[in-house]
This record gives structure tokens, sequence and C-alpha cells, in this order.
């Protein structure tokens, strides 16, 4: 996902350009808004955490850019792409590096794992949508 505040900021077209430079094939994609009940399930895992109530607030608060990208080693590879969750960490020329704002507006979500790319996958996107 491509978060509020990067699509917000005008960065959607620079960011799709690294995810495609990095060698990511898109294969299905989707400009939407989330509602407090989808954003809530998204982030179920995180209900426990302090700060659920606010990452809820804010993925709620524009639009956004779903994606389902395609690579060898994809996972891993898109986190490398993206940086550290706290932009101040991430490391010079990644995507949170250059386009996010703070820990909360970090410009851009990447799944952890091969099983939550699936689940996270299959919560946008039906068969059709894929290609
Ligand atoms: O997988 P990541 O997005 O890198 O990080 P994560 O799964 O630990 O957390 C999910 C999102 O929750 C993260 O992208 C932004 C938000 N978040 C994480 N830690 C904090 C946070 N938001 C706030 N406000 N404060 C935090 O400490």
């Amino acid at each position: 996902m491509i978060k509020p505040d990067a699509v917000a900021n005008g960065h959607i077209g620079a960011i799709l350009n690294d995810i495609i430079a990095g060698g990511f094939k898109i294969v299905a994609m989707k400009y939407i808004q989330l509602t407090q009940e989808s954003a809530g399930n998204f982030y179920a895992v995180h209900k426990e955490r302090p700060f659920y109530g606010e990452l809820v607030g804010f993925m709620t608060s524009g639009p956004i850019v779903a994606a389902i990208l395609e690579k060898e080693n994809a996972v891993e590879d898109f986190r490398k792409l993206i940086g550290a969750t706290d932009p101040s960490k991430a490391e010079e020329g990644t995507i949170r590096n250059k386009y996010a704002k703070s820990i909360e507006a970090n410009a851009i979500h990447g799944s952890d794992s091969d099983e939550n790319a699936e689940i996270e996958g299959n919560f946008f996107f039906s068969q059709f949508e894929r290609f």
C-alpha cells in the first residue's frame, strides 16, 4: 500500500517508479479509501498496541494505492526497498527515507511474510483483478 501521506504529498508516481525499477511486477492495483472497519481488520494484529487507534485513523484519512507485487524473494527485497518502519532510521535511498514523514505517516506498507502477502492480497483483490 502507498499510504495516505505519500498519496497526499504527490509521491504515487515516484514510488511506483522505484518499485518497478526495483524489479517488481504489478499483478494488481487499485486506488481506494479504507473505512474504519476495513483498516481495523487489516491491522487487527496490532490491536493491542498503543498506537492502534491512531494508526487506523491515519490509514482512513485519505485514499491509498493498494497493489499486489511479484518478484523472486519479493517480501524480503520489498522490505529492503522500503526501509525501516521509522523513516529517520531508514537507509539512504529507500522509499521511506525519501518520502516518509514519521513513524506513523511512513509512506508505504509491505507484507512481512509470504503468508501475510497472500492474506493481504486477498483482502483487496478478487481473482478477476490479478494479471
Ligand atoms: O511492517 P512495518 O510497517 O514496517 O511496521 P509494523 O508492522 O511494526 O507497524 C505497522 C505500522 O504501524 C507502521 O508502518 C506504522 C505504525 N507504527 C509502528 N510503530 C509505531 C507506529 N505508529 C505510531 N504512531 N507509533 C509507533 O511506535
